[in-house]
């Protein structure tokens, strides 16, 4: 028929250019940009049939390789609340991409049909990319996929990934019409910030003076938008902000070299002891660091960024007199003095699960106040409906003493700065500016809570790094077998030691974790784990 030959048409105008198996991994696709445009088109029709299977709400399609270097690229969907694809669907997202492009109709029919998909009703999606060279080209695709499915697109141009996933979550919740959804988002941030600010009077050691370090991404343009609604609450200097020339993105600087490097970012002399803060290529992850007066550089990852929120957390639910569970989730990649800081000081429960944020966000779901962050500085606070619910009693209930209403209207507006749909680099920031004035805190008290271990991150080329399969959130592989043994044999002979391998879900390469009681020790630790891995 001749609209089937158009429609073939228009799948070949996006051809699928080799038979590589791409999978759906923690970050949706992610590979070479030019390798995508046919994964993005597939996914923009994708997008708009889970929107139907969702009924008619919209489903968001980011397109980024977040800290990946500039000639990469990928694409993921937010879910109608805001969240990570609904795990089960990534099978079919990877089934889709892989199909090849005269069977691609027909597996498009089959999905439908094993979704129970209705196919007249209406369909939107709302479309984001980071500053890559290559996005706007992808944006593009996906725009074109979505209408060959007779959907609606929403082209949101270039947002930080957590200022999409907040666009699907408040369309969704009919919290704000679409044509402010920017200006709720930032007025959000900036009025519950201004709110907090206000209320702390003794600021001690706290200074409002911090050095912003945008990766030359979407999070400097995020962040000029912000800046003028904060006033003089916190004097940020914006470097890093070249989203044009496409070799400076994430180059020598951004959360993701500041922390693999442990240096601080190039591009702009660092002042002794001043605030750094680094967001990733699409400021999803966000790291704090300084350079003392001796030249000497301090990192505060994610692990710290958990600690310092779920303290200040824990104490306010304390002074609320309400009861609230709260817990930290981490990944076997947090420092384990952090984990050690966390439960045995702060008598704090920690929860491990595998790596990827879906499965922290999942776990952290089981508290009421549950706060997760990948030591790489991806993370946030979920709230149950239990502890919203409780909150909003609390600040109607007429009966309450004033030292108290005062903690639950404070806690009510911490809820409002952070972004609890998913890592969001300016609202993580802007929740650890709150907890150092509240504290009246330099980057040297924060330090003071607890040391880091050394530690070495690598990673080992391997001909098929599938053939490692872990178990006990990727603590212990279960194969290759006799795998699991040599490590422990190899760890046993250091003080403090800890090793873990296990598969990147984003890079072809095997991720070789050592921490032990000393630099040399962590590095000498991880060469010999990772030579028994090759
Ligand atoms: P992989 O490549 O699977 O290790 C990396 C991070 C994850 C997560 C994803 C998504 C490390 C060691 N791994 O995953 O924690 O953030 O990227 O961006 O940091
Ligand atoms: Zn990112």
């Amino acid at each position: 028929r001749a609209t089937d030959r158009k429609m073939q048409a228009t799948i070949e105008k996006y051809p699928r250019k080799n038979d590589v198996y791409i999978q759906y991994g923690t970050a949706g696709f992610r590979t070479k940009a030019e390798l995508l445009d046919h994964v993005v088109f597939r996914m923009g029709v994708l997008a708009a049939l889970r929107s139907r299977a969702k009924g008619s709400m919209a489903i968001g399609v980011m397109i980024t390789a977040s800290h990946n270097p500039e000639p990469d690229n990928g694409v993921k969907l937010v879910d109608p609340h805001g969240e990570m694809l609904e795990v089960a669907w990534e099978a079919i997202a990877s089934r889709l991409a892989n199909a090849s492009d005269s069977e691609f109709q027909e597996e498009l029919a089959k999905v439908a049909i094993q979704t129970g998909v209705d196919v007249n009703k209406p369909a939107l999606v709302f479309i984001g990319r980071d500053t890559r060279s290559s996005s706007e080209r992808l944006g593009e695709a996906a725009i074109a996929g979505v209408k060959f499915y007779q959907g609606t697109a929403v082209d949101h141009g270039q947002v930080t990934t957590p200022m999409l996933h907040y666009y699907v979550y408040a369309h969704n919740m009919n919290l704000t019409p679409d044509p402010q959804l920017e200006d709720s988002y930032f007025s959000k941030l900036a009025s519950s910030f201004i709110s907090l600010s206000k209320e702390i009077t003794t600021k001690k050691n706290y200074s409002p003076f911090v050095d912003f370090d945008g990766a030359n991404g979407v999070g400097a343009l995020a962040i000029e938008k912000l800046l003028p609604r904060l006033g003089n609450t916190l004097l940020l200097t914006v470097h890093n902000t070249d989203t044009v020339t496409p070799s400076t993105l994430n180059k020598e600087c951004g959360a993701d070299y500041v922390k693999t490097h442990v240096a601080a970012p190039k591009g702009f002399e660092p002042t002794p002891n001043k605030r750094i803060v680094s967001v990733d290529g699409d400021a999803d992850r966000v790291i704090y660091s300084y350079v003392d007066s001796q030249k000497q550089f301090h990192l505060m990852d994610g692990d710290h960024i958990a600690s310092l929120v779920a303290g200040y957390l824990m104490e306010m639910v304390k002074d609320s007199g309400l009861e609230l569970s709260l817990g930290l989730v981490q990944t076997a990649y947090a420092n384990g003095n952090s984990t050690k800081y966390i439960t045995e000081t702060m008598k704090i429960p920690v929860a491990f699960t595998s790596t990827g944020v879906k499965h922290l966000h999942h776990k952290a779901l089981e508290y009421d106040i549950g706060v997760y962050f990948e030591a790489n500085g991806h993370g946030t606070v979920v709230f149950s409906n239990n502890a919203r619910n409780l909150v909003l009693q609390a600040m109607n209930d007429e009966k309450l003493d004033e030292s108290k209403r005062r903690v639950i209207m404070r806690l009510k507006q911490v809820m409002e700065v952070i972004n609890s749909t998913v890592g969001d680099a300016i609202s993580d920031m802007l929740l650890v500016e709150t907890v150092l004035k509240a504290r009246g805190w330099s980057m040297e008290d924060w330090e003071a809570a607890y040391q880091d271990l050394p530690s070495r991150l690598m990673k080992v080329h391997v001909k098929d790094r599938n053939v490692i399969e872990t178990v006990d959130a990727d603590r212990k592989c279960s194969k290759p077998d006799g795998l699991q043994k040599e490590i422990d044999r190899v760890v046993s002979s250091y003080s403090f030691g800890r090793s873990f391998v296990r598969p990147s879900g984003t890079e072809d390469v095997v991720r070789v974790y050592a921490e032990a009681e000393t630099q040399v020790e962590a590095d000498k630790l991880a060469v010999e784990v990772a030579r028994v891995v090759y």
